[in-house]
């Protein structure tokens, strides 16, 4: 699955366009209101890019991920509430009924995913299961044709506009085998939000507890109609997300270098524009030597990733997909404190870009799977 790579050109060049001329002077108001104001949800809908990821049969653009790394690149270059917005429909949310599902489930839910009226969220997490998700409570039991599904999910991305949700609860024994995948409808008798998180950045971005008091869910829902396969089904899910997250890592890091240059060039002291200091032009070397290598790693693992059999577990590309992620959200991490740096002062005052994108970055080595998660999973994969 591709887009034909002309049609694919002027699709990232009016990405580049809007993100430029519409999402970047609305970061402002993001910051200072905590939302994305809907008449740029609307936008975003009409430029189709909550369809990115999803086969043109189902009504999306049908990227493959070598272009959805792609436009993603260009989309991490703007505040990263932006891409939270769609982020859960073109990844984590719809992927896992797109490799799983039935072909009832994909036709009833991926073109309204994919045209975003319908917002999906991705429901693995939990108060006591996080960097160990096979140790999930959330418990589904059987009744009759449907479940009753009781637990609490946390920390959920989108919940609060969500219509839907990808929602790992067990059904079986303890472990990874005993867990299933369900699409679970929002509005469901005893399903609830928990009050919006205050988080340290990424403002714009909405997450919460999703509450669920014995939500009958029919087992029609289990993705793939076979329970017992939701954890896998949330592991490939996560393989992509993370090359998702690589791609928008990058894009950051290329924005906040841009930024640093800027200030460099602008900024005086000593005489002379700090730029032409070696010392600071140092930092912006190891940042753009850094941002090259992580880039160039995300390119070549998406290529990898498009040439496996689409929803096939290969565990060599999930070890290079944890590998990009593991670079990638540590490089940004780096570029985001030199850039902090060379503002000196004005880098830890609000009004300045990189104060709020360094905040913004440090979410991108937790979610997805911590950094540490990602070492487990290549030297796991190295040992075997
Ligand atoms: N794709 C498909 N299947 C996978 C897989 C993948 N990437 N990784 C593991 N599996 C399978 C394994 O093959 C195994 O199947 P079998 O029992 O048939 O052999 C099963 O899943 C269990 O795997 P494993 O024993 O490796 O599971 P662990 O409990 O040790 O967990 C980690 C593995 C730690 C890697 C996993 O829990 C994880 O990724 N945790 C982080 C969760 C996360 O990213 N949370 C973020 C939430 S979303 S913002």
């Amino acid at each position: 699955m591709a887009l034909d790579q002309e049609t694919f050109e002027l699709l990232k060049a009016s990405v580049q366009r809007f993100v430029q001329e519409r999402l970047v002077p609305a970061e402002d108001q993001v910051e200072e209101n905590d939302e994305v104001p809907e008449d740029i949800v609307a936008d975003i809908k009409e430029l189709g890019l909550f369809g990115l990821s999803i086969p043109e049969e189902y009504g999306g653009i049908g990227l493959s991920m070598e272009q959805e790394c792609q436009v993603a690149f260009e989309l991490g270059q703007t505040a990263l509430a932006f891409r939270s917005l769609v982020g859960t429909n073109i990844g984590i949310g719809s992927q896992g009924i797109l490799m799983d599902g039935t072909a009832e489930q994909k036709a009833e839910y991926l073109p309204r995913i994919a045209s975003g009226d319908l917002i999906i969220s991705f429901a693995l997490t939990e108060p006591d299961a996080g960097s160990d998700a096979a140790s999930l409570k959330t418990r589904a039991v059987a009744d009759g044709d449907d479940f009753l599904i009781t637990g609490t999910k946390r920390f959920i991305t989108n919940a609060p506009r969500a219509g839907a949700f990808t929602l790992m609860a067990r059904t079986g024994g303890p472990g990874a085998g005993g867990i299933s995948a369900f699409i679970v409808p929002a509005g469901l008798p005893g399903l609830s939000l928990g009050k919006p998180d205050k988080k340290m950045g990424q403002r714009g971005t909405r997450t919460c507890d999703v509450n669920l008091d014995e939500v009958r869910v029919p087992a029609a829902n289990i993705i793939g109609g076979e329970p017992g396969k939701g954890f896998k089904t949330a592991m490939k899910v996560l393989d992509r997300g993370r090359l998702h997250i690589s791609a928008i890592a990058c894009g950051m890091a290329q924005r906040i270098l841009r930024e640093s240059i800027d200030y460099a060039q602008q900024r005086k002291q000593f005489g002379q524009r700090i730029g032409d200091f070696q010392l600071i032009q140092a930092m912006l070397a190891d940042s753009q030597a850094e941002l090259l290598a992580g880039w160039s790693m995300v390119q070549e693992v998406a290529r990898r990733y498009d040439a496996k059999p689409f929803g096939v577990h290969d565990p060599e590309v999930s070890m290079q997909a944890s590998c990009a992620k593991l670079f990638t959200t540590e490089m940004v991490g780096r570029v985001a404190d030199r850039g902090v740096q060379i503002h000196g002062g004005s880098g830890y005052i609000n009004e300045f870009k990189v104060e709020r994108f360094y905040r913004d970055v440090r979410l991108l080595r937790l979610y997805e799977g911590t950094t540490q998660i990602q070492q487990l999973v290549i030297g796991k994969h190295l040992m075997k």
